[in-house]
């Protein structure tokens, strides 16, 4: 769990009271009968797809009981993780249990509700009960994540608070707009520890995050072990930007995040960027260099002076060692093989070498997910283009990657100009790079995914990703204060129908989650754009 902050602020329940009347009213639902520190029903981020308010608030007591499915294991750690949120702010004891009755927080997994998909639920909140039902374990968990948001910010604290804990009345039903809404974190530039990769996750899933990109390979340093070429690791990951000891995750580590990032329903999507970005991998073997010489280690921020060498065979049997030893790390379907700025590859060489690594991927189980460079060489069939480039990316480049999509060649959207998590917010912004202009929380939210590409079809789009380069940033605050509060609009921009985009209203939104970062313990950026409560 993140780790909670001592002090919580306690809500300024006036200013509630006026929102419960307006979201009711926009809503049409029947005048606010929900009590007055609920939370109105669905405002909270990102905004679910349909929402009825109306009826009494259901309020969790010191009787109250997590009554899930009977038989079901993933239910019941849903159930868990729930208790785990809620037991040391309500200070209940909220047992878990798999009785029948009706009343209490009710986890139900029904595959009959097909219409919810893969990751959709449905929650209902009355006098009497919360019940939140879904076709698949990651529709419950999603929808845990709603019921937390309806209750107050102080319920994210490590210590008891004061109740009362109110759910609004009424029925939310949510599905996702896109099935990849991922979030990527680049622990090569900077290393980062098991721990605060986890602490990201917890924030990543309160806003139905559901990928994990971890940037593991770079010029600056290797993070993963790799039983076959153990340099790569022990030598290639001994430092970082600047000169730092950074550091890489043993086999059992690595499994420790994913299996992490699955209890909490992310996919981890792991990165071995190529044939560039690989000073950390030729100063660990001499033999990958063209030359047969290894160069030092790199600890500034250059790119594209690094290529792998594209005419020697043991480059492919490098690539099919690493492959397989990471995609037998890796229950999900995707492995990203970078394939950004390989300005020291000609374009001959470059489609050459994709043409032998994509089926490399295919052969031990994986979907090639490449930065959208790939479009430049044939992607493989099924083969998914992160798109990362911005408003002044030429036409010609822009139609490229529609073509691809247009022949099938899927499409993440991380546009730098808008998701990228490491762009300064203005000129004053301590962290972060500006070569894509400052990105204000504004621009991160205000775009739609769905006809962002001239000429992609909007059938290619699979979703968003907001990526965070660590060339200057080192710590869980670092992170926190790039990411907050620009992941939950782009996490917004995956989950929530087009229909429910506004800035207007979005921002109040995002201004009321506020409480909820500092009951966390977490940094963030008070942007001028979002009226923030006053502290
Ligand atoms: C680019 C580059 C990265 C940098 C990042 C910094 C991509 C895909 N390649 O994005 O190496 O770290 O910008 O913003």
């Amino acid at each position: 769990m993140v780790r909670k902050h001592p002090r919580s602020r306690a809500p300024l329940f006036g200013s509630l009271l006026l929102v419960v009347a307006a979201g009711a009213a926009a809503l049409g639902a029947a005048p606010a009968t929900a009590a007055p520190a609920a939370t109105p029903l669905g405002q909270i981020v990102p905004a679910p797809a349909k929402v009825v308010a109306g009826g009494s608030a259901y309020e969790i007591t010191a009787r109250t009981r997590i009554r899930v499915d009977d038989g079901s294991r993933d239910a019941r750690r849903v159930g868990d993780y729930l208790a785990g949120v809620l037991r040391p702010s309500t200070g209940y004891r909220l047992p878990v249990t798999d009785d029948a009755a009706r009343d209490g927080i009710r986890l139900e997994l029904d595959t009959k509700e097909k219409g919810l998909g893969g990751e959709g639920y449905r929650l209902t909140s009355t006098g009497r009960s919360v019940t939140i039902v879904a076709a698949a374990p990651a529709g419950l968990f999603h929808g845990v994540q709603t019921l937390r948001q309806q209750l107050p910010a102080k319920v994210e604290a490590d210590s008891r608070q004061s109740g009362p804990w109110l759910v609004a009345g009424g029925t939310v039903e949510d599905t996702p707009r896109y099935g990849w809404r991922g979030a990527h974190l680049d622990v090569a530039r900077h290393f980062f520890t098991v721990d605060q990769v986890k602490r990201y996750i917890d924030e990543l899933a309160l806003y139905k995050v559901n990928k994990l990109h971890l940037h593991l390979t770079d010029d600056q340093g290797w993070r993963l072990a790799v039983d076959s070429w153990p340099k790569l690791a022990t030598y290639g990951g001994s430092t970082q930007v600047g000169g730092g000891a950074g550091g890489y995750y043993t086999k059992a580590q690595y499994k420790d995040i994913v299996r992490y990032a699955s209890s909490r329903y992310l996919e981890v999507v792991p990165e071995i960027d190529m044939p560039s970005h690989t000073n950390a991998a030729l100063a660990s073997y001499a033999e990958l260099n063209c030359d047969g010489v290894a160069p030092p280690l790199y600890t500034g921020t250059d790119v594209g002076f690094s290529t792998l060498c594209v005419d020697k065979d043991i480059t492919y049997k490098f690539i099919d060692d690493v492959v397989r030893e990471v995609a037998a790390l890796t229950p999900g379907k995707y492995l990203h093989i970078g394939g950004d700025e390989a300005h020291s590859t000609s374009q001959e060489d470059y489609n050459t070498f994709m043409d032998k690594v994509q089926p490399i991927v295919a052969k031990y189980g994986k979907t090639v997910v490449g930065w959208h460079q790939l479009t430049g060489a044939a992607p493989a069939k099924g083969a998914v283009a992160q798109y990362w480039g911005l408003d002044g990316t030429s036409a010609a480049e822009k139609a490229q990657v529609a073509a691809a999509a247009k022949n099938g060649t899927g499409l993440v959207l991380s546009p730098a100009d808008r998701t990228y998590l490491d762009m300064k917010y203005n000129k004053d912004t301590p962290l972060g790079l500006s070569w894509a202009g400052y990105v204000e929380v504004r621009r991160s939210y205000d775009w739609d995914p769905g006809n962002y590409l001239p000429g992609a079809p909007s059938s290619a789009i699979r979703g968003v990703e907001a990526p965070l380069w660590s060339e200057n940033i080192r710590t869980s605050s670092d992170i926190e204060y790039m990411a907050f509060p620009r992941l939950p609009g782009v996490a917004e921009l995956g989950w929530s129908p087009a229909s429910t985009h506004d800035w207007d209203m979005y921002k109040v939104r995002l201004a009321a989650q506020a409480e909820r970062w500092d009951a966390l313990g977490m940094n963030y950026y008070r942007s001028p754009q979002v009226p923030w409560p006053a502290t």
